[in-house]
């Protein structure tokens, strides 16, 4: 942890989007702590307090020291008196009495078990704990459940996407998709984005957008990639979901989850001979190979700097942008458009710098949105 002491009168802004948080986080401990209980009240589908505690995490994710005191957090937005209360605690004592009840919660770490397979959300989890499963293995031994596709896989391949994907790993997927895109359409565009994008070390998954300057061509490109990727004989699971949308139907007021891009959720087999350094696996494991989680995207090219904005996160930092041109901007972003009501116009981009720009806010680096 830094030995920097907080400046004084230090302002920090409530809005993830008007904050810069590299990966390193001076307050780790506390983070984790939080990090816990907004885990364990999106289990429980209760939205506010779960995102009191994201926004908590995220101001101390973004602070260049460590709080140490409850007196040098006192100037510190987003921290009420629940997350203040655990936070002292922690401080006096090193660890919270509530947080350590969550981890030792039998539903709490039976949901976060469930919830850890691909495919299987808080209410899939929720539903097999309610019928009194508590293991991988009850579950797969119930004959009353149906597992889809995507569960089966999930199970099938759990150790392996499980387990975290590095970097070297993620630049040899890079090459693998970079090729196959490149064969399809040769002025095809592929741009890196999720958490490597913002410069993490390890991720769950690996995050590609893909588009053509062609417009239409965008449509056919993720099937044509993943028949590429089939006759390798190493797409081991491919959801597609074709595109639904359409800019007629913009802007959208209603707070979707989702964007209507056309979109692939892949598992592929990734070759040690491929990886910089070798595969990234247990101690003791020495497999030529493993699963990784892929996730495609393919806009249309004049969509590409929303998208690419969108998919960048990191979710929380994604939050604040939309919160921030709501109730600062009266605008309305997504990872489609940005739409300003009061001149009741869409605004045009077609860089992410443009779209901080019609925000009104300094543009922050992908690797400072680590919020
Ligand atoms: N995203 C989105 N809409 C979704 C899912 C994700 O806009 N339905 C965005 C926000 C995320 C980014 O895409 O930051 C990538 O999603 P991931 O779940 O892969 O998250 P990260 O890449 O940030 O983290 P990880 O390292 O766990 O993959
Ligand atoms: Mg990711």
């Amino acid at each position: 942890a830094s030995a920097t002491p907080p400046p004084p009168k230090a302002t920090v802004s409530q809005y993830a989007c008007q904050r810069r948080t590299t990966t390193e986080n001076n307050n780790k401990t506390l983070t984790d702590a939080f990090e816990v209980l907004a885990d364990s009240y999106e289990l429980n589908e209760m939205e506010g307090p779960c995102l009191a505690f994201r926004r908590a995490v995220s101001v101390l994710k973004s602070l260049p020291w460590a709080v140490k005191s409850l007196e040098t957090a006192q100037d510190l937005p987003c921290l009420g008196e629940h997350s203040k209360a655990v936070m002292k605690e922690i401080l006096q004592y090193g660890h919270s009495f509530e947080v350590e009840k969550t981890l030792s919660d039998e539903r709490y770490q039976t949901l976060k078990l469930f919830t850890s397979v691909f495919g299987v959300g808080p209410k899939t989890a929720d539903k097999w704990y309610r019928r009194g499963l508590r293991s991988f293995s009850e579950v797969l031994t119930d004959s009353s459940i149906q597992l889809n596709r995507m569960q089966q896989s999930g199970f099938l391949h759990y150790g392996d996407i499980s387990r975290a994907v590095s970097k070297a790993e993620a630049r040899a997927l890079r090459s693998i998709i970079d090729e196959a895109v490149h064969v399809i359409t040769p002025d095809a565009v592929l741009a890196l984005t999720g958490g490597f994008r913002r410069g993490k070390e390890f991720g769950h998954d690996v995050d590609f957008i893909v588009t053509t300057p062609e417009p239409g061509e965008e449509e056919t490109l993720l099937p044509k990639i993943m028949n590429r990727l089939t006759k390798q004989g190493i797409l081991l699971f491919s959801d597609y979901q074709t595109s639904t949308f359409e800019m007629s139907k913009l802007p959208c007021h209603r707070f979707e989850a989702m964007d209507h891009f056309a979109k692939c959720f892949l598992i592929l087999r990734l070759e040690a001979s491929k990886v910089e350094g070798g595969l990234h696996l247990a101690e003791g494991d020495s497999r030529g190979w493993r699963a990784v989680r892929v996730d495609l995207v393919s806009p249309p090219m004049e969509r590409y700097a929303f998208a690419l904005l969108g998919w960048t996160g990191s979710r929380q930092f994604e939050r604040d942008l939309r919160r921030f041109a709501r109730m600062e901007r009266r605008m309305l972003l997504d990872n489609h458009a940005l739409y300003d009501k009061t001149k009741k116009e869409f605004l045009a981009a077609t860089t992410e710098k443009d779209i901080f720009a019609h925000l009104g806010l300094e543009y922050i680096e992908p690797w400072q949105r680590n919020a």
